[in-house]
């Protein structure tokens, strides 16, 4: 390999196919299965999308943004053997204060799942007075205890690092309006303890690429690599029928990761299959977790789509690398620290 993933795992059992022998310009494939969850999935739920999972103990766990019957979304919790096909748990994960009290939020919505020296944190979009951030812990996935939300309303699209950089944790997050937000860019925040955020950085903003010209907002949890933090992100277009949602990829510097050192002037996946072009929101790829293995360099990204599915693509750690490299195009307020 000519890259190396650094500080994470061997998964030899993570899911993968090879990709499909017609060459594609961009070297992300889809699992021919796709949809990995369909319609209907659990007792009481209507649609599985915009989830992530993590290999536990040679198997695989996940948080699973579920759309309940009632409308409301929730956090449920599921299990695989293979990454692929899930069991979900038939109640949403039962949040508890610090006391061990009761603590659900009124809706949650795309989790993303970081581990970080061995204990787990959920990390999701939910109500406080306003669309803002919310936290919780586990280390046994029985008792999730909530932790206090990071940021002030309104913000989305939270993502751990997972581990600490220069002594710091590390979130990137998307500022955000109430609503279906017109606007964003990503930022970098840093604590001590994961209860007082600050040294706010600005990461990196929309661009001037169409495909992502609206807003941006982070995927799954960054990978280390050789070559700095490699970043699945989503991009989001505007056109005469509404928002659409593609993948894009950006590495960020290892020691200074408000710094981008490249980012990809092309999508690196966008709808097109029927899976991400048709459902209750059409035309949406949503990246919110990556499983990926540090002996073969294979990455699995998991995605929602049509905020009614969960799909999975595949790429290699050489192959995307060198791409976003080649397809780089780094601005000033990409490369600058944040900082004004
Ligand atoms: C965003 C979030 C996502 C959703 C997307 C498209 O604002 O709410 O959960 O997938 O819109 O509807």
């Amino acid at each position: 390999m000519k890259y190396q993933i650094l500080n994470a795992p061997t998964v030899s059992n993570m899911p993968w196919q090879n990709a499909p022998a017609e060459k594609s310009d961009i070297p992300v494939w889809r699992y021919r299965e796709n949809p990995i969850i369909g319609r209907n999935p659990v007792k009481n739920v209507a649609r599985i999308f915009n989830s992530a999972v993590v290999p536990y103990q040679g198997s695989f766990i996940g948080v699973f943004r579920a759309e309940r019957k009632d409308g409301i979304p929730m956090i449920y919790f599921g299990r695989s053997d293979d990454g692929i096909h899930w069991n979900f748990d038939e109640e949403c994960i039962a949040f508890k204060d610090s006391e061990g009290n009761d603590f659900l939020p009124l809706y949650a919505y795309d989790p993303r799942l970081v581990c970080i020296d061995g204990t787990y944190y959920a990390i999701w979009c939910q109500d406080a007075y306003g669309a803002a951030i919310g936290m919780a812990k586990t280390t046994d996935f029985k008792t999730w205890t909530r932790l206090e939300n990071p940021f002030l309303p309104f913000n989305r699209n939270a993502v751990l690092f997972p581990r600490k950089v220069n002594g710091k944790y590390l979130m990137l997050s998307r500022p955000s309006d109430s609503g279906h937000t017109p606007f964003g860019d990503i930022y970098l925040s840093e604590s001590p303890d994961l209860e007082y955020w600050g040294h706010h950085r600005h990461v990196m903003g929309r661009s001037e690429e169409w495909w992502e010209s609206v807003k941006i907002g982070a995927g799954a949890a960054p990978i280390e690599t050789s070559e700095g933090w490699l970043v699945f992100y989503h991009g989001v277009t505007g056109t005469c029928n509404g928002f659409v949602y593609s993948i894009g990829g950006a590495i960020l510097d290892r020691d200074m990761p408000s710094k981008v050192k490249y980012r990809c002037n092309t999508f690196l996946l966008t709808p097109e299959e029927w899976y991400e072009e048709r459902g209750f929101v059409p035309n949406v790829c949503f990246p919110c977790a990556t499983i990926h293995d540090a002996e073969t360099g294979r990455i699995a990204i998991y995605y929602g789509c049509a905020d009614s599915y969960v799909s999975l693509a595949f790429t290699t750690l050489d192959q995307i690398v060198d791409y976003i490299k080649e397809h780089s195009v780094v601005r000033t307020s990409d490369s600058e620290e944040g900082k004004r």
